[in-house]
C-alpha cells in the first residue's frame, strides 16, 4: 500500500461472501508491516468481523419416541440445524396426546429452550409417574412454536408414548360357593373382583356350566354366555341370577369364568 505525497488515508479493501451456511461470526485479523519513511502507529492490527445473516432451523431430531413408564426422567431433544452466531429461542408446549398431564400421567412444564451462541442441541424434559396401573400405552404431543432468530425445521410435533409395565389384574369370583338362605331369595347376586383396578376396561366371559338346578324352571338363565365389564377403576361386579320360587325341594347350580 503506497501513500502519495500528501494523502494521509488509504483503505484496505475486503470482499465478503454472502453465503447462505448457517455459521458463527467469523473474524479477519489484517496487520500492518514493513512501513518506508514512516514508523508504525499504535494500531498495527485490526479485526474485521462478518456478523452471519443465516439462521439456522430448529426443529425435533425425531417426530415419535417412547419408553417404559419405569423410565421416569424423559429428554426429548430439539436441535439446530448448525451452530448459530446469535442465541436461538424456540417455545413448546403439549397439545394433545391421551396420557394425562398434572402428575397423573406425567409432568412438564411448557416454557421456552434457549440456545446460546455455538449451542446446537436442548432438551425438552418430562418427569413419567411410574404407577401400578394397568393402562394402555399413553401418549404426549408436544409441538415447538414462535422460534426466535431461527425458522422452524421439518419435525415440528413430537409425540412421545409411555409404555405402560404394569401387568393386567386377574379376574375371579370373589367366593368359589355361596347359597341362598332359602328359594324365596330372588335375584342374587354372585360377585366377580379384580385383583386390582385396571386404566382400561376389562371383560370376562361368565358361563352357565351346569349343575342341578334347572335354568327356566328354578332360576332365569344368565344369558349364557355373559360378557361382564369391569369400567376402568371398578374392581367388583355381581352376576345376577333371577331365582325361580317353586314347591318342590332342590340343590342349587354353579357357574364358570
Ligand atoms: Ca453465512
Ligand atoms: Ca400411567
Ligand atoms: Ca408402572
Ligand atoms: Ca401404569
Amino acid at each position: 500500500m503506497t501513500f502519495a505525497a500528501g494523502v494521509t488515508s488509504q483503505d484496505v479493501s475486503i470482499t465478503v461472501v454472502n453465503d447462505t451456511a448457517t455459521e458463527l461470526n467469523e473474524t479477519i485479523v489484517v496487520t500492518l508491516a514493513s512501513p518506508t519513511v514512516a514508523t508504525l502507529g499504535t494500531n498495527t492490527v485490526h479485526t474485521y468481523t462478518i456478523n452471519d445473516n443465516d439462521p439456522p432451523t430448529v426443529a425435533f431430531s425425531t417426530t415419535a419416541s417412547n419408553a417404559s413408564e419405569t423410565t421416569t426422567a424423559v429428554t426429548i431433544p430439539v436441535t439446530l440445524s448448525a451452530a448459530y452466531a446469535n442465541t436461538v429461542t424456540v417455545d413448546y408446549s403439549v397439545t394433545g396426546g391421551t396420557a394425562t398431564s398434572g402428575g397423573t400421567d406425567y409432568t412438564i412444564t411448557a416454557g421456552t429452550l434457549t440456545f446460546t451462541t455455538g449451542v446446537t442441541s436442548q432438551n425438552i424434559s418430562i418427569t413419567v409417574n411410574n404407577d401400578v396401573l394397568d393402562e394402555a400405552n399413553e401418549t404426549i404431543i408436544i409441538t415447538l412454536a414462535n422460534p426466535g432468530v431461527a425458522t422452524l425445521g421439518t419435525n415440528t410435533i413430537h409425540t412421545y408414548t409411555i409404555d405402560d409395565d404394569d401387568a393386567a389384574p386377574t379376574v375371579q369370583f370373589s367366593a368359589a360357593t355361596s347359597a341362598s338362605t332359602n328359594e324365596s331369595q330372588v335375584n342374587t347376586d354372585i360377585n366377580l373382583t379384580l385383583s386390582a383396578a385396571s386404566g382400561q376396561t376389562i371383560s370376562v366371559v361368565v358361563t352357565d356350566a351346569g349343575g342341578t338346578a334347572t335354568s327356566g324352571t328354578d332360576y332365569m338363565g344368565i344369558g349364557s354366555p355373559l360378557t361382564i365389564y369391569f369400567n376402568a377403576g371398578e374392581t367388583s361386579k355381581p352376576v345376577t341370577i333371577g331365582v325361580l320360587q317353586d314347591t318342590i325341594f332342590e340343590p342349587g347350580g354353579r357357574l364358570l369364568c
